[in-house]
């Protein structure tokens, strides 16, 4: 897009319009600045016709294909279930057109590679990746204080992820791809240092998980330069969303996710009166905001994809380490991440 086609005001058509596609429709038309929800498509018509009745100007068409073609459509959302994400991605790339997907890119590894493909042989810039948490106000703040060195070397990661509960359908490999997923692009966010190894480990499980679960999982990653990440995942607590994250580093450790702001200590000790939001929307709803709207401007200034966020390569990451942390869910041990080479 250059200066003389840039439009005034970004027409955003959305694929898919759930609970995610809803709320970035809501979230686009009252809170966004130069876009406007311009065309809608779901699975159940009805639905796209609720949403789109919330968002003036939107109109309804039947199939994803025709809200990447569409004329009144300048970038594009994919919020429909993750199986669909490789082909509505790769279609947004051949139309020249900026996606924003969330995650994940595709199912596997070698799906999430072809994205990569495609968009390096278009020769332009069109993916970004949703892992909102790069736009968390906390999150920024702790990548700061380790990008400064205010906490020395990082030699841990520990993080915790927990929800109040999950739908029935959710197994093991789901615990990986849709939960631990935001943890594992964490690690490339936070520590820039590719992840060479996955363990699991299997604590005794909670009587609130159903046949077929084990909950919670606990999952060690090891990066290239020798970091520990553990990661544990409880997502049937019955209580709330937590999402902490701590480095630990050679000169200092800070935390955050206790709804305090950051929380930087030498010692132990202190304590902490915060709450507990019921799920990850209100959590990060803010990072929502942020992500959207960076990604809005990004596209009105012809760059397509915001400096913060995670791109179809980081969609690749994510994609493999995950296939390896699927895998060591029934193997002993840990199992080694394989990478390809990132295409030029
Ligand atoms: C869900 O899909 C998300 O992306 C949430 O952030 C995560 O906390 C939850 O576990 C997932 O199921």
């Amino acid at each position: 897009m250059n200066e003389t086609t840039l439009p005034r005001e970004v027409r955003i058509g959305v694929i898919g319009v759930g609970r995610m596609g809803a709320d970035h429709v809501e979230r686009i038309t009252r809170r966004i600045k130069g876009a406007r929800v311009s065309v809608v498509s779901d699975y159940v018509r009805a639905t796209a016709e609720t949403v789109s009745a919330g968002a003036p100007g939107s109109r309804v068409v039947d199939t994803p294909e025709e809200v990447i073609t569409a004329e009144d459509v300048d970038a594009v959302l994919i919020a429909s279930p993750g199986q669909f994400h490789r082909e509505q991605t790769t279609a947004a790339i051949a139309a020249g057109k900026p996606v924003l997907c969330e995650k994940p890119l595709a199912m596997t590894p070698q799906d999430a590679y072809e994205v990569v493909r495609a968009e390096a042989e278009s020769g332009g810039r069109y993916v970004s990746l949703g892992f909102m948490r790069r736009f968390d106000a906390e999150y920024a703040e702790l990548k700061d204080a380790l990008d400064a060195g205010e906490l020395g070397t990082p030699l841990l990661l520990n993080c915790k992820h927990r929800n109040a509960d999950v739908p029935p359908h959710f197994d093991n490999a789901m615990m990986v791809s849709d939960s631990a997923v935001h943890e594992v692009d964490a690690i490339s966010y936070f520590l820039e240092d590719p992840v060479v190894s996955v363990q699991t480990v299997v604590p005794r499980s909670t009587e609130h998980a159903h046949e077929g679960l084990n909950d919670p999982l606990l999952f060690i990653f090891r990066t290239a330069s020798g970091t520990v990440v553990t990661d544990e995942l409880f997502v049937n607590t019955k209580a709330g969303y937590e999402v902490r994250t701590e480095i630990v580093g050679s000169r200092g450790s800070a935390t955050i996710g206790l709804n305090v702001g950051r929380v930087t200590t030498q010692q132990p000790g202190g304590s902490w009166g915060g709450s507990v939001p019921l799920d990850f929307r209100p959590r990060f709803l803010a990072a929502y905001d942020a992500e959207v709207q960076a990604w809005v401007d990004a596209v009105a200034d012809g760059t397509n994809i915001a400096a913060r966020s995670a791109t179809a390569w980081d969609g690749y990451l994510a994609a493999a380490v995950c296939a390896a942390a699927v895998q060591s869910l029934s193997t002993d041990g840990a199992v080694e991440v394989e990478l390809d080479e990132r295409p030029r």
